[in-house]
């Protein structure tokens, strides 16, 4: 069934779905913008621009392809019957676009029969949209990207992002505290998508994050991946919720070798 799926028309179409959300978080922002729900804490916001934006793409998707399952973050999971799934972080940098700050991005990943094959982000106020292919490369408004050569850790501008739970936040503010004077600096964004689509541009060295989802993650992951990071977790782990890293080969494991001497690897926060 998935076996007849072109990943080129997969991205066309995610890249027409981005789009056009892209376009409605920006020019149907209320200039009032208030946080419609929160979450796993009270930090945790929920736009109505969000769920608005998720059901533009959806619907975008649905026209086309009927039968394709979604996993979406406001959405949630629905079946579908052609191995075919979209996983949708609607506004990646939600805090970021309440605030009025640019960093934030449509993130669309397409799976077919649970491999990533294309991937859209999105960032509107950045005018940038990043677009991969999986075995086929990543782009950046049509330019190819690639990272930055593997550098020690010493000389490596690393970006991370927190939880919204207090409790995971005070350990990760400790990994930091005690990762800063082995880096050349710490950067903190607010969008993992956009993270991990500056390590493919080569404007990060690195990034790290423990507790994102797969929709922050899925599209951004393969456009670090094309760009020629690896995305990956501890101990040879796939990247996921207890831990993402991406970076050039070298200093991924310089990076890996770090977060797990300061425990970071322990799954107690
Ligand atoms: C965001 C992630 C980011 C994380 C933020 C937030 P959201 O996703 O992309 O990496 O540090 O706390 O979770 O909630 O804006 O879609």
């Amino acid at each position: 069934m998935s076996d007849e799926v072109n990943p080129w028309e997969l991205l066309v179409l995610a890249e027409h779905a981005a789009l056009e959300a892209a376009r409605f978080i920006v020019e149907r922002r209320p200039a009032d913008l208030g946080v419609a729900e929160t979450k796993s804490s009270p930090t945790d916001v929920v736009t109505e621009m969000d769920t608005g934006a998720e059901q533009l793409i959806r619907k975008a998707v649905l026209e086309r392809r009927p039968d394709d399952a979604f996993l979406g973050e406001e959405g949630g999971a629905d079946s579908g019957a052609s191995g075919v799934r979209w996983v949708i972080d609607p506004i990646d940098g939600t805090v970021n676009y309440l605030y009025g700050l640019p960093a934030f991005a449509v993130s669309i990943g397409v799976e077919v029969g649970g491999t990533t094959v294309a991937g859209v982000v999105a960032a509107p106020r950045m005018g940038e949209v990043y677009t991969a292919v999986h075995g086929a490369g990543a782009w950046c408004n049509g330019a190819p990207v690639k990272v930055r050569p593997a550098t020690g850790l010493g000389d490596a501008l690393v970006a991370t992002g927190f939880g919204y739970r207090a409790e995971r936040r005070q350990r990760q503010g400790e990994i930091v505290r005690a990762l800063l004077p082995q880096v050349r600096d710490i950067r903190r964004g607010g969008s993992a998508a956009l993270d991990l689509c500056a390590v493919a541009a080569g404007r990060l060295d690195g990034y790290f994050e423990r507790g994102t989802h797969a929709w922050d993650c899925s599209a951004g992951g393969l456009i670090a991946t094309e760009a020629g990071a690896v995305v990956g977790g501890f101990h040879g782990a796939e990247a996921g919720e207890p831990m993402v890293i991406a970076a050039p080969r070298g200093t991924f494991t310089a990076l890996h070798d770090a977060l797990v001497a300061l425990g970071a690897d322990v799954p107690d926060y």
